[in-house]
């Protein structure tokens, strides 16, 4: 609707615009006083570019506050207006919960139980892999180890990565039968890109021969990776699902304004005309974790909160929550740090002793992190993120301001959080619950407090961001939140759009 308003205004400047971009200004609150500022701050900064990218645009939203979302003058406008009905109200909820780890865990932490864990992800990511048309089975190592001067295919656990000095890459692999050193030679530099992107503790394949002294030369990797989504089935009507995470109640950067904002849009009380259409098909709400931001997450964390007392953090949370109509289902996983649940993945959902206000709430279901749901025949697979400080530090090119890059290399790799050992706990349970045996429609996770959206081969990849502002702790690790950003999606089409409070 806005969209040809604000191409021609770019026109005038002699700015062009990215679809994405033009997408995200779209819809918000004011496009055209939205986009004025950011040519106007364009202009301040001298800023030579002619596109607007979305980058650009969050890098500008995360520096001030300057384009703030608050509806004041629209809000008052709208709510003299029309009164607001939903359209979905009468429509029966279509929630499959396909997987739940909560009351499932039974890990005790014994050696034992870390060899199960890992024969479990052996086990099922060999099974990804020979699915694909390019592996068609495989050699065991000790096997392999005997048969000189042929092309071998190998899966295996990787033990550990190293470069030699003269940039080779080694990958010690071991698969249950034997282990063996693989070779990826500097010289082969895509095979070496590849090699960069492998995790400790990964199941991958490899191609290649014996060389001598027993070590195995690759000259292919290959991760299970997916094939394209179908989107077959899929809702029969606009319904619409709203991704929230990081909300951090009894923080004192929770950001209450911005989330009032998102209830009152909720309840017809803000926005434009698109967007109230948009509330009036609402019917779900997703929260990937990090509702509350606990205590004791971090030495100096007292100073940081508002309330000190779990319980009272998750009774805020209800509280804000309570006001959202009982027709639109809200289901609440938890995250590793802030979250009252125990630090190693997978989680159970957050037990009632600590959140009593939550499960009283007819409309919300509290489920374990990970998650899969089906809904209205869309899957969502939901997870914190926890695992994605690890990725970001060790694979080259991954950054805080990208999480959607961090996501897809987890959808190649088919596992949510791939290394032990390193800042994400993990716990030896008998099954492998991170890895993704099934590849949904969305993957929504938070965690890094940065909106981010990319599609893969079909698959939505959504990180919803946060309603918290710049901590203190963020401040020194360098993180520009992009706090209020809330990705909707539409489950008969699986458009995405991103609204911001
Ligand atoms: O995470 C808030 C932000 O801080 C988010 O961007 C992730 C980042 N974060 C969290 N833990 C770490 C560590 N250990 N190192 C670097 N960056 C981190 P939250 O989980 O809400 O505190
Ligand atoms: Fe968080």
């Amino acid at each position: 609707m806005y969209k040809k308003e604000i191409i021609e205004i770019l026109l005038n400047s002699g700015l062009e615009i990215t679809p994405d971009a033009l997408d995200y200004l779209s819809f918000q609150n004011n496009p055209v006083n939205f986009l004025n500022k950011i040519i106007e701050k364009l202009k301040r900064m001298s800023n030579n570019s002619v596109f607007i990218t979305l980058d650009l645009i969050k890098q500008l939203i995360s520096e001030k506050k300057y384009i703030d979302a608050k509806l004041d003058d629209e809000k008052r406008i709208i709510s003299e207006k029309s009164s607001f009905e939903s359209k979905v109200k009468d429509i029966e909820p279509d929630i499959e919960i396909i997987k739940d780890p909560t009351g499932r865990l039974y890990g005790k932490g014994q050696v034992e139980d870390f060899r199960d864990l890992f024969r479990s992800r052996y086990k099922k990511i060999y099974l990804l892999l020979m699915e694909r048309s390019d592996v068609k089975g495989s050699t065991s190592i000790l096997e392999a180890k005997k048969l000189k001067d042929q092309e071998i295919t190998i899966v295996g656990i990787i033990q550990e990565k190293r470069e030699t000095s003269s940039k080779n890459i080694y990958l010690e692999m071991e698969d249950f039968s034997d282990n063996i050193s693989v070779l990826i030679p500097h010289k082969e530099k895509e095979l070496i890109n590849k090699a960069l992107r492998v995790l400790p503790d990964e199941v991958i394949c490899v191609k290649g021969s014996i060389w001598k002294n027993d070590i195995f030369m690759a000259n292919e990797i290959i991760f299970p990776d997916t094939r394209n989504k179908n989107h077959n089935k899929l809702a029969e009507i606009p319904i619409y699902i709203a991704l929230i995470s990081d909300t951090h109640f009894g923080s004192k950067q929770f950001l209450k304004e911005k989330f009032q904002n998102f209830i009152d849009w909720i309840n017809g009380k803000s926005g434009n005309e698109e967007q109230r259409e948009i509330a009036a098909q609402l019917k779900y709400i997703i929260i990937a974790g990090d509702i509350v931001d606990g205590i004791g997450v971090y030495p100096s964390q007292k100073e940081d909160l508002e309330l000190i007392n779990i319980n009272k953090q998750y009774e805020t949370a209800a509280n804000y929550l309570k006001q959202i109509p009982e027709y639109i289902k809200i289901i609440v996983i938890p995250g590793g740090s802030h979250d009252a649940i125990r630090k190693a993945l997978p989680h159970p959902a957050i037990p009632k002793k600590y959140a009593r206000q939550l499960y009283e709430l007819k409309n919300v279901i509290m489920l374990g992190n990970p998650t899969m749901v089906q809904i209205h025949g869309v899957q969502f697979l939901v997870f914190h993120g926890d695992s994605f400080d690890d990725i970001i530090s060790s694979i080259p090119g991954l950054t805080y301001e990208h999480p959607e890059k961090a996501m897809q290399e987890l959808l190649i790799a088919r596992h949510l959080a791939p290394s032990y050992g390193q800042k994400t706990g993990i716990s030896p349970e008998i099954e492998d619950w991170m890895v993704i045996d099934e590849v949904p429609h969305v993957i929504h996770c938070g965690h890094v407090h940065i909106n981010g959206y990319k599609e893969y081969k079909g698959v939505k990849l959504i990180n919803s961001g946060c309603f918290q502002s710049l901590t203190s702790f963020q401040k020194e690790k360098g993180i520009r939140p992009t706090p209020g950003m809330v990705p909707i999606i539409n489950l008969e089409t699986l458009k995405v759009k991103i609204l911001t409070f």
